[in-house]
């Protein structure tokens, strides 16, 4: 059996759940598709986040990674398409706020997904969930945590696929914020396992 390791994030800035916490902690241990899920959740503060996403990987030695992230106000399931070197935006749950910083001083501008969100992203649509790639992960943790894993799976020579799927909110969120599109928690989870059972 194949391992999948599977992260999500802590509640950050006004949104007080963080549904991509709840679908981990379910999908963990679970048997989806070919992999066994390792479910964890990741802080969101630059200079945590991908360190403990990369000692997650290193003690759990993964086939494949997802990483998933709240994208509040998006209204479809999006994997990324690519991750760049920059940090910059709005403060993190430290209080930190990145202005124009390279996440790795050597590394490439960007790096593509090595996920195949084509496939996903089909999958997904053929089960009535509405998705599509998107082609900026942000500037904020998402972006971060992605860029970090794909720069040392390029540094290392590994081969392992990972990137990352942002996820639309969830009720919770829409009962504070009217304006917010807002997903049934059964409805994202179910997003997640069909795009786990896309992989080989
Ligand atoms: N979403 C944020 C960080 C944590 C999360 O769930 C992002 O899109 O960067």
């Amino acid at each position: 059996m194949k391992t999948l390791l599977l992260t999500g994030f802590e509640p950050f800035l006004e949104h007080s759940h963080n549904p991509t916490e709840a679908i981990v902690k379910e999908l963990d241990g679970k048997i989806i598709g070919k992999y066994l899920i390792k479910g964890r959740i990741l802080p969101v503060v630059f200079g945590q986040s991908a360190d403990k996403l990369l000692r997650y990987v290193e003690e759990l030695s993964p086939e494949a990674v997802i990483s998933l992230g709240l994208a509040a106000g998006r209204n479809k399931v999006t994997p990324e398409r690519i991750a760049i070197n920059v940090n910059d935006g709005v403060r993190d749950n430290s209080n930190h706020v990145p202005v124009d910083e390279l996440i790795k001083e050597d590394g490439s501008d960007a790096y593509f997904t090595t996920l195949p969100i084509r496939d996903i992203v089909n999958n997904l649509v053929e089960n009535g969930i509405p998705a599509e790639i998107s082609n900026t992960a942000g500037t904020y943790l998402c972006n971060n945590v992605m860029y970090s894993l794909l720069h040392d799976s390029k540094q290392k020579g590994v081969d392992l696929p990972s990137g990352f799927i942002h996820i639309p909110a969830s009720f919770e969120l829409g009962l504070t914020n009217g304006k917010l599109p807002a997903w049934p928690l059964s409805s994202l989870k179910a997003a997640v396992e069909v795009a786990i059972k896309t992989l080989n």
